[in-house]
């Protein structure tokens, strides 16, 4: 659809002046205010702000839908922090009911891949005390000496930001360590709110907002780009998310260095904070068209599909998202431990290019920096089952 043809549809919604006029602004290419921000998540429908998000998100990247062929390894999820929401960590003090790869199981893990077409690996895990800086520059060589091609993305600024302490390195120097080591990446995680009064009560002994954010801005000065997360959907309030929003935006402006931002929609199974009922698809939803319309100087908005389950994934499509992660054919339990539809998150590409297909979008797979690997638009349904 035209900028114009959402505009005749757009004033003829049953809204308020004011939603039509942020409406307006976006359409115009204008930034929004966080009080316009706001005002989307507060008052503004859901079909209303999609059709906002889908506009800007075809006008960015037509139909293409991105995805990438990747593997993860959770080095242990003991973990000296004790995050409410966490339902995957287990306290150092009870080490024993975690568990934590040697650097030879890493490794074996590496090679299990060898000679199948993947660009990726996810290291993340929770922070435990003994598995040092050292210890994952080690890794992070003999994956490289191992396989040089293979794209690491790899720790949470709250992983990176204990390991530099226990160092007793500064951020600049313990990301140029690990960066010479062979970490190209790094991942979203770890953000959640960056707002102090709901860190406090979420996860109040980890980094803080400005700790995460000033870890991110080490890593661009480098010239590695990173992805940004946002836990969102349990205690926090819509201010909250904006807030979140904002900080990320006004970094990029500084630094230009994020690829995706990712929302995280909270689930609620076994952790400290089951009793915080989870949002609804359509909340969830507005969340991701929110995003894709507030933070314009993002490239890409990615849906984890291991955390939303398929079938919610692929309506984000309609509303923001043009990435949806990766095949993931590996057992990822952060999520499968907190109540996620997706017990055990694999999908093989037929089954993920399929999924975007019927979205009506065009299946693209591409490396960690968004270069394009192969279009998949035009496969028939016979050669996709051929697809390793
Ligand atoms: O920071 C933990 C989240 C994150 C729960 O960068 C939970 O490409 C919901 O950041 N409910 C880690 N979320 C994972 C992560 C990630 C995942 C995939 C891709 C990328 C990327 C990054 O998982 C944590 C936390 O926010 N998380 N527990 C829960 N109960
Ligand atoms: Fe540890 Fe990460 Fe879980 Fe927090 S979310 S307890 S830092 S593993």
């Amino acid at each position: 659809m035209d900028s114009e043809a959402v505009a005749t549809i757009m004033q003829g919604s049953q809204v308020s002046t004011e939603l039509k006029e942020t409406g307006e602004k976006i359409l115009s290419g204008a930034r929004i205010s966080p009080a316009e921000g706001l005002l989307l998540l507060e008052k503004a429908p859901l079909a209303f702000v999609g059709m906002l998000a889908n506009h800007i998100r075809e006008q960015r990247h037509g139909h293409r839908t991105y995805f990438n062929r990747n593997f993860h390894i959770e080095p242990t999820n003991v973990c000296v922090f004790s995050c409410k929401f966490c339902s995957y960590s287990r306290l150092y003090a009870h080490k024993e009911e975690g568990w934590e790869l040697s650097i030879d199981q890493m490794m074996d893990k590496v090679k299990a891949y060898d000679g199948k077409p993947i660009t990726e690996v996810h290291i993340v895990g929770g922070v435990h005390p003994k598995m040092d800086i050292h210890y994952f520059a080690e890794l992070l060589r003999k994956i490289k000496a191992h396989r040089p091609d293979l794209h690491i993305k790899g720790f949470t600024a709250v992983e990176l930001d204990y390991m530099f302490r226990k160092a007793k390195m500064t951020r600049a120097e313990g990301m140029a360590y690990l960066h010479a080591a062979g970490l190209d990446s790094l991942p979203g995680g770890g953000a959640e709110i960056f707002a102090a009064d709901i860190r406090e009560q979420i996860c109040a002994d980890k980094v803080d907002g400005a700790g995460w954010l000033d870890i991110h801005a080490n890593a661009h000065a480098l010239g590695m780009h990173s992805n940004a997360t946002m836990l969102f959907g349990h205690i926090e309030q819509y201010h909250h998310r904006i807030d979140h929003m904002e900080q990320l935006r006004q970094m990029q402006d500084r630094t230009r260095g994020f690829n995706t931002f990712i929302p995280l929609k909270f689930r609620n199974f076994d952790n400290e904070m089951s009793h915080v009922p989870e949002s609804s698809v359509i909340e969830d939803l507005k969340m991701y068209a929110v995003a894709r319309v507030y933070l314009d100087n993002f490239p890409h908005i990615k849906a984890y599909w291991p955390m939303l389950g398929r079938q919610n994934a692929q309506l984000t499509l309609s509303f923001g998202v043009n990435d949806i992660d990766g095949t993931i054919d590996d057992s990822t339990k952060i999520y499968s431990m907190a109540g996620s539809e997706e017990q055990n998150p694999a999908m093989t590409t037929a089954e993920l290019v399929a999924l975007i297909k019927q979205a009506g979008r065009e299946p693209i797979e591409r490396d960690t920096l968004y270069n394009e690997i192969r279009n998949y638009t035009d496969l028939e349904p016979d050669q996709l089952k051929e697809l390793r």
